[in-house]
């Protein structure tokens, strides 16, 4: 227990506040997180797996209303309405604090109030956070334990300082109509309630490491931005690194443990992170990254040795699983696993399953917490305290027809707009329709933790702190044709694309200026081996004018939502797209 005066007076308040029946401080030991399982298999709260074929893995279930995200009651609780801006829910603080007391009121009362000091970022780094959750949950506790740096080592960190994020948590009843994930960015402070689910309770990943840290970006001149990040080894082994934004549901996870095709020789990728990334400027000027987070909190349903076997591996061990399918020999399973459906087993509900049951065995938004540490292609630079140099930003969306293949932006801002117009199309494209657009600006829709124009100023500023900034890309795996059938290939294949961005990086291809930016020459994209045909390939790379002076349309429309709070040289941009569009 830490002697930090500052964390030692806050846990007192926040004890008499839930009243728990006790209070145990996360050290951080093997035995301590051992006796923690011990207790949660015994009260029925996880299930130890068969512990020959997956060594150290638990399985837990939530409850049925509590599986995702609520966004709906996820809140910015900035100090007006205007600072929360037009993007995010807003309640004033000091009637948000009042409404959640009354909640939190004695809501440990008969249970254990457990303390987990945690760092996001690498121990010892200048750039890390410190945090503190208090949760009466032991899931919580132990998916932590994985996702973070925990206990010593983060009191440790914290020494003295006041400067640590307080998170407070409780399960209480999980009662949709009580939950509630509030924001208060000027205290430092998340309080989350009536949910058990890993985004809405493990307050160090989306809560601390987006909301929090963007807002705390902003204010100490950095980023925190919902990116993974990759290293890209090229056959001169020489490896350049490249973080990448995409909306849930794009392959972000995929993508960060991408296996090359066999033919491309001399080809790797390593990951250091599949969804949050840390950014500043270096002492020699060019844009770091570090990945906050210590582990991954992937989706299950789709990992296959197909679709990522790296992550599919990182799984195999101390690992945790919530709401996937239970089989019969108490090993795990979900829809798009390689192989047949299990005849039997039983389902993330907890009922008797069979493949004629008609339901799904796992929930779509089924997860797995595992220790990135034991990914097959985790990058050696994955504990450096200063983070990598970035060679390029890399914006994608899931659009049918609008987005090429990839485009490179003409410069910082235009890169800033690119990513700021970002936007996905649900899965009606699949069908063949143009399905409806989402705008996430910088996938950072549900993660921003102010007035998002705001944050694209902040994206302008921090553009003009050096004149060694990555370059910035847009891609689109998911381009369709006339019967909406996907004509990229997509997975290992995205390298062909990552290794023309490099090349661009390196100035050693040329490009072709369009409207939207610069296209790759045909002959520059390496499809060795590919079968992909001339006309396929005209199509991906194809930008259509009518298309796109509509989609100029939709982005003007999403612009006024900021009214004067979005940059003029946002709106210049959209300008001079309309302006060459016409030409
Ligand atoms: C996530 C998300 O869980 O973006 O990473 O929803
Ligand atoms: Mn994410």
């Amino acid at each position: 227990m830490t002697d930090n005066k500052f964390v030692l007076s806050w846990v007192e308040e926040m004890k008499a506040l839930v009243k728990p029946a006790n209070v145990v401080w996360i050290d951080g030991s093997e035995e301590q997180l051992e006796s923690l399982r011990e207790q949660s298999c015994k009260s029925g709260e996880m299930i130890r797996l068969d512990q020959e074929k997956l060594p150290g893995c638990f399985y837990h279930r939530t409850a049925q209303n509590d599986v995702a995200r609520v966004e709906d009651r996820t809140f910015i609780c900035a100090e007006s309405a205007e600072e929360a801006g037009p993007t995010n829910n807003w309640m004033d603080p000091k009637a948000a604090y009042e409404k959640l007391g009354k909640l939190f009121d004695g809501s440990m009362a008969g249970k254990t109030m457990y303390v987990i000091p945690f760092i996001m970022g690498v121990l010892g780094s200048p750039f890390s956070k410190v945090g503190i959750e208090l949760t009466d949950s032991i899931y919580v506790v132990l998916n932590m334990a994985i996702m973070t740096r925990v206990g010593i080592q983060a009191e440790k960190q914290l020494g003295d300082s006041a400067d640590f994020t307080k998170c407070l948590h409780a399960c209480k009843d999980v009662n949709p109509d009580e939950r509630w994930i509030m924001h208060f960015p000027q205290d430092n402070t998340i309080w989350s309630i009536n949910s058990a689910y890993g985004g809405n309770v493990l307050l160090g990943k989306k809560c601390l490491a987006l909301r929090i840290a963007s807002y705390l970006g902003k204010k100490e001149g950095w980023m925190a931005e919902h990116m993974l990040i990759l290293g890209l080894e090229n056959p001169k082994g020489e490896v350049k690194y490249i973080a990448a934004a995409f909306p849930s549901a794009c392959g972000k996870t995929n993508l960060a443990m991408l296996i090359p095709p066999a033919i491309l020789k001399g080809y790797k990728v390593y990951t250091v992170g599949d969804d949050i990334a840390w950014i500043r400027v270096g002492k020699d000027g060019r844009l770091w990254a570090m990945n906050p987070e210590a582990g991954f909190f992937g989706v299950a349903p789709g990992t296959s040795n197909k679709t990522n076997p790296n992550a599919l591996a990182t799984t195999m061990k101390n690992t945790i699983f919530t709401n996937v399918f239970l089989k019969d020999d108490n090993t795990v399973w979900w829809e798009g696993m390689d192989g047949d459906a299990p005849a039997s087993g039983i389902d993330w509900l907890g009922n008797p399953w069979t493949p004629e049951s008609g339901v799904k065995g796992a929930h779509p938004n089924s997860r797995f917490t595992a220790p990135a540490a034991q990914c097959p292609c985790i990058s050696p630079e994955f504990e450096s305290t200063e983070g990598v140099p970035l060679s390029a930003i890399v914006f994608g969306g899931r659009r049918a027809k609008t987005a090429p293949l990839v485009y490179q932006s003409f410069n910082w801002n235009h890169g800033v707009f690119m990513g700021a117009t970002m936007a996905s199309e649900t899965t009606a494209a699949a069908a063949g329709q143009v399905g409806v657009v989402r705008r996430d600006p910088m996938a950072m829709i549900p993660f921003c933790g102010y007035n998002m124009g705001d944050y694209f100023q902040h994206w302008l500023d921090m553009g003009t702190k050096t004149d060694k900034l990555p370059l910035i890309f847009h891609v689109n795996w998911f381009r369709t044709n006339a019967d909406g059938k996907f004509i990229w290939p997509g997975f290992g294949d995205n390298i062909r694309v990552l290794n023309w961005i490099l090349a661009r990086c390196a100035g050693e291809v040329d490009a072709v200026e369009t409207a939207i930016g610069y296209l790759p020459k045909k002959e520059d994209l390496d499809l060795t081996g590919l079968d992909i045909s001339d006309e396929v390939l005209d199509e991906l790379l194809s930008v259509d004018k009518e298309v796109w002076l509509e989609e100029t349309k939709g982005i003007g429309e999403f612009f006024a939502k900021f009214g004067d709070r979005l940059p003029k040289e946002l709106a210049a941009e959209l300008e001079n797209l309309k302006a060459r569009l016409s030409k």
